[in-house]
């Protein structure tokens, strides 16, 4: 895990109510402000979103016209997300299962900084069924979440919690990815996720504006969001356990989130407040063929998306100038192969312009016994080496220390990796952790 720890960490809490508070009594034109503290979320262009929904539509219409789980289209269409993340700094992973004799795939994005103990995550699930593209089921709420993970990374936003994102594999045959991801996830990583946003189905033809009525913060948050427009909202209750959020609930992680409606009927009074044809599905084409991108109503499309990052910015609190002092580390555990090659762990140092700092702290924490078998090298982004330790220490245990480099001739932007390897048999260890500091 890669993550950049802020040197100031605000009090969330109060921010995120400081950002409630301050959302209700806006007029119904304007934009809701955001509360003194809690950074602007920026405004989700709808183009984009659209233009995300147009490659799918393209996707499915390659493979066989659909996206669904098991078929070319999904793990094009996972392909597809994960290229752009990676090129916009997220640290990805792609989680595989297998269902209905056919491998799935989760995908997993990080933003890199935050507090990795206060995670805020939001995920859409990306596979529809075998009948039609699934733009709108659920294209709107992958593309939706795409767009808005981008504007954080635009944006060099740095909230106080860490900003997770996931694609869900096979959530139209049970729930199967977002289960499995949960049902793996160690009780410990579990209870850093601090709130679960869901967004299946956000641009429905004939929409309606519902809010999950689960976590209450999480659903006054979007509710207030609305009402800062104008617009009433219904509370979901259809969809009660039939996406994605259900197995982060049932696990006690709070959640949250929007829906534009599905194959039920809109009502007279719902189309007085929202407009629309009341006796119509909010979505005629749901689960067939006729999801594609004509089956998109844009002002809903666009409300959500923007609702969905004013949801994500308020809720990690958090600004959008980087601190002056930037950490990033990797935590993640690397066995070193006993005389054998070596390994690395590696930060992504994102959002700290120009070159890096004459006096740039490496914070190297390797478990080993004699340390003296050790080789132990910074790389920088274009592949220069800084030798740390050369196999001095003889028999003493373990490297735990921070070298000042003067790194000043490299750009800090990129993949910075700590280099070890052990040139002597018998002795053992692992890279427990690797840190840089910007001053
Ligand atoms: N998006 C649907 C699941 C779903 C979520 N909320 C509702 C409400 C009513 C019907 C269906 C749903 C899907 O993935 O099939
Ligand atoms: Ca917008
Ligand atoms: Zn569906
Ligand atoms: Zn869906």
């Amino acid at each position: 895990m890669n993550i950049s720890v802020p040197r100031r960490v605000t009090a969330v809490a109060a921010l995120a109510a400081l950002a409630l508070a301050g959302l209700t009594g806006t007029s119904a034109t304007a934009r809701p402000a955001e509360a003194a503290g809690a950074a602007a979320a920026p405004d989700i262009s709808l183009a984009a979103v659209k233009q995300h929904l147009t490659d799918l539509q393209s996707i499915a219409t390659s493979n066989g016209g659909n996206r669904a789980h098991g078929r070319a289209g999904y793990k094009a269409s996972i392909d597809f997300v994960k290229a752009k993340l990676d090129a916009a700094g997220y640290t990805t992973s792609l989680q595989t299962f297998t269902t209905s004799g056919a491998t799935g795939y989760n995908l997993i994005a990080d933003w890199p900084g935050g507090d990795p103990n206060q995670v805020l995550m939001s995920g859409s699930h990306l596979d529809s069924v075998t009948s039609g593209p699934g733009i709108n089921d659920n294209g709107s709420g992958s593309a939706a979440i795409l767009e808005t993970a981008l504007a954080v990374s635009r944006a060099g936003y740095q909230p106080s919690k860490h900003l997770r994102f996931a694609w869900w594999g096979a959530e139209e045959l049970g729930l199967v990815g977002s289960k499995y991801y949960v049902n793996n996830l160690a009780t410990t990583e579990r209870s850093k996720i601090k709130g679960y946003l869901n967004f299946d189905m956000i641009g429905s033809p004939n929409p309606g504006y519902f809010v999950y009525d689960d976590d209450p913060t999480i659903e006054k948050t979007f509710k207030d969001y609305y009402a800062g427009l104008g617009i009433q909202t219904e509370i979901e209750t259809e969809g009660d356990g039939r996406s994605d959020h259900a197995p982060f609930k049932n696990v006690g992680v709070p959640v949250g989130g929007l829906f534009s409606g599905a194959d039920y009927t809109k009502t007279s009074a719902q189309a007085q407040k929202w407009g629309g044809t009341a006796g119509q599905a909010f979505d005629r084409c749901y689960h067939s063929s006729c999801d594609t991108t004509a089956n998109i109503n844009d002002t809903a499309l666009d409300r959500n998306s923007d609702a969905i990052a004013h949801a994500v910015w308020t809720l990690s609190a958090g600004s959008t100038t980087p601190p002056t002092g930037k950490v990033f580390e990797n935590t993640a555990d690397v066995s070193i192969p006993d005389n054998g090659a070596a390994v690395t762990s590696t930060v992504n140092v994102t959002g700290v312009t120009g070159n890096a700092p004459s006096n740039l702290a490496v914070g190297v924490d390797i478990v080993h016994t004699y340390k003296g078998d050790l080789i132990v090298d910074l790389v920088a982004p274009d592949g220069s080496v800084y030798n740390l330790h050369n196999r001095t220490g003889g028999s003493a245990d373990n490297i735990v220390q921070t070298y000042t480099v003067n790194a000043s001739s490299e750009v800090a932007n990129g993949a910075w990796k700590l280099r070890v390897q052990d040139k002597a048999s018998a002795d053992t260890g692992y890279i427990n952790a690797f840190k840089l500091t910007f001053p």
